[in-house]
C-alpha cells in the first residue's frame, strides 16, 4: 500500500487516513469579524468514491465516480450509472474519472479523466432530452503526463461560454520539469478553449498568449502546482482556485470576471507567498488571496464556490471549501478580492474531494469515502 506523503496528498490514496483532528483556530479565524453561518451537512446519497459533480439539465445533480462511473442524483439517492468508461481508466496513483461538465445550454456533456496511459483527456458527447447520446462521443483535448499525480482534472464553462480545464504540473514532487512557470506546455496551468470553435477545438481568439509563438494558446492562467477543484462566482464572474501545496502551504487564488487572462500564480518558484526552495518570486506573481499552512487545518486544499443559493442566508457571497485531509468545511468572506475573514462552519465533510453547486447555488459536498451530502441550514 502507498504511504500517504504530503506531497502526493490529494487523492494520493484510497487507504482511509483518519482525518486530522482540528484543535486549533489560525490567527485568521481567530480574526474573522462576522458569525459563521449556521449549517449542517444532510446526508443525500452513498456512492462508491464520488470524485466530482456538475448541475445537470432539469435541474439534476449528477455525480462522477472515480472508477469511471456517472450517476444521477434523485430523491433515492443515486440511480443507476448513465455512464460507464470504468474499462478507460485506472484510479493509482491520483488518476481517475476527475471531471464533469456541462455547457451552459445542457447540449453537451464533458467528462476529464486520466486514460489507462495516464494521460489527462477530455471527451465530449452530445445531451438530448436529458440523456447522453454516447454514438457522439469525441475527444477534445489529450495531455500526456510524467507521472502518476497532479492531474488536476476540474474541467468547467465560464461565463464566457468557454471551457477551463485545469492541469497539474504534471506530478513527482517539486516541478522537476518546471512546467509551472513554461509556457511551451500545457502543464501547471488552467486552459481555456472553444470546444464548439473547431475540431477538435478552437483557441479563443483574446486568450493571453495567442500571439506568443513560443506559449502555448490554450494557457488562460499559469504558475499552478495542482488546482485540484476551481470554480467561477455565479454572482459576480469572479474565478477561484483551490491550489493544492507542496508541503507547507496551502492556497486559494482569485481572478477578478474582468479579468483578461495571463496570471502567474507562481508556482513553482512560490508556494503560497513563500519561496518554494530557492525561487525567486516572479515579478507579475499574483499572491493567493488565502494561504494556510498545514499544522491542523489539513494538508491538500479542495477548492469550492461562492455560496449563492437561498437556503442559508448568511453563508451568501462566501467562498466555501474544504480539505481533503481535515474535512472541516471552511468560508471566507471576502471583498473585491480580499479576504476579510474566515469561518469555521462547524460541519466535517470528511475526505472532502468536491464541492458541488446545484442549479439553485445549493453546495454538495463529496466525500471520496463515499457519503454525498447538501450543506443546509442548521
Ligand atoms: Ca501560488
Amino acid at each position: 500500500m502507498k504511504v500517504r506523503t504530503r506531497s502526493s496528498a490529494i487523492i494520493g490514496t484510497l487507504c482511509l487516513v483518519a482525518s486530522l483532528a482540528l484543535t486549533t483556530a489560525s490567527a485568521d479565524e481567530l480574526a474573522a469579524p462576522q458569525q459563521a453561518a449556521k449549517v449542517v451537512l444532510k446526508d443525500v446519497a452513498t456512492a462508491k468514491n464520488p470524485s466530482a459533480g456538475a448541475a445537470g439539465p432539469g435541474g439534476t445533480v449528477w455525480i462522477a465516480e472515480r472508477a469511471g462511473t456517472v450517476r444521477v442524483l434523485g430523491d433515492q439517492g443515486l440511480g443507476e450509472p448513465v455512464l460507464d468508461i470504468s474499462g478507460e481508466t485506472t484510479t493509482d496513483g491520483e488518476r481517475g474519472l476527475l471531471g464533469i461538465a456541462f455547457d451552459k445550454e445542457f447540449a453537451h456533456f464533458y467528462i476529464s479523466f486520466t486514460n489507462l496511459e495516464g494521460t489527462s483527456t477530455v471527451d465530449e458527447f452530445a445531451v438530448q432530452d436529458g440523456k447522453i447520446k454516447p454514438d457522439t462521443r469525441r475527444t477534445v483535448l489529450t495531455q500526456k503526463q510524467p507521472y502518476p499525480n497532479h492531474n488536476g482534472g476540474d474541467i468547467r464553462f465560464g461565463p464566457d461560454g468557454y471551457l477551463y480545464i485545469a492541469l497539474g504540473d504534471g506530478g513527482a514532487g517539486g516541478d522537476p520539469h518546471g512546467n509551472g512557470q513554461k509556457l511551451d506546455t500545457l502543464l501547471g496551468k488552467l486552459l481555456r478553449i472553444d470546444p464548439g470553435g473547431g475540431k477538435p477545438y478552437a483557441i479563443p481568439p483574446d486568450n493571453p498568449f495567442v500571439n506568443d509563438p513560443k506559449a502555448k494558446g490554450e494557457i488562460w492562467a499559469y504558475g499552478l502546482r495542482n488546482p485540484w477543484r476551481f470554480s467561477f462566482d455565479a454572482g459576480t464572474g469572479d474565478l477561484l482556485i483551490g491550489d493544492v501545496g507542496q508541503s507547507a502551504w496551502e492556497e486559494i487564488d482569485w481572478a477578478p470576471a474582468s479579468s483578461k487572462g495571463g496570471e502567474n500564480y507562481g508556482w513553482s518558484q512560490m508556494e503560497g507567498n513563500h519561496p518554494f526552495r530557492d525561487g525567486t518570486e516572479p515579478a507579475n506573481h499574483v499572491p493567493p488571496v488565502h494561504e494556510y499552512d498545514r499544522n491542523g487545518l489539513g494538508c491538500s486544499v479542495t477548492g469550492g464556490y461562492v455560496y449563492r443559493g437561498e437556503a442559508i442566508a448568511d453563508l451568501k457571497g462566501q467562498y466555501v471549501f474544504s480539505d481533503y485531509c481535515d474535512g472541516t468545511v471552511r468560508a471566507l468572506q471576502m471583498e473585491n478580492g480580499k479576504v476579510t475573514g474566515v469561518s469555521d462552519l462547524g460541519v466535517n465533510g470528511g475526505e472532502v474531494i468536491s464541492f458541488v453547486q446545484d442549479g439553485k447555488g445549493e453546495l454538495y459536498v463529496l466525500d471520496l469515502g463515499g457519503r454525498v451530502s447538501r450543506i443546509d441550514p442548521a
